[in-house]
């Protein structure tokens, strides 16, 4: 599975330029942009597993400031304050770390 099976080349490279800048990254307005808040829950599902890189079921805080480059490998990493905002936002129930309903909810959010 490759993350170009579920978005199109032309909205990854049109998301990732709008994220550029060192702390430009918004995650809602990011979803938006690459395609993904218009997929279905099995579709998102699907990038979850490609985010979790070490497919531990969830999504730690070290595969977060890498989460661009899944898109596109030489994206820039999110900065401290990204990620952070990033895990605050996904992170639900608090444990530290993204499960694939929190990320399903944070698409839709
Ligand atoms: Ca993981």
């Amino acid at each position: 599975m490759s993350i170009t099976d579920i978005l199109t080349a032309k909205d990854i490279d049109a998301a990732l330029a709008s994220v550029a800048a060192e702390n430009s990254f918004q995650y809602k307005a990011f979803f938006q942009k690459v395609g993904l808040s218009g997929k279905s829950a099995d579709q998102v599902k699907k990038v979850f597993e490609i985010l979790d890189r070490d497919c531990s079921g969830f999504i730690e805080e070290d595969e977060l400031s890498l989460f661009l480059q899944n898109f596109k490998s030489d994206a820039r990493a999110l900065n401290d304050a990204e990620t952070k905002a990033f895990l605050k936002a996904g992170d639900s129930d608090g444990d530290g770390k993204i499960g694939v309903d929190e990320f399903q909810a944070l698409v839709k959010a």
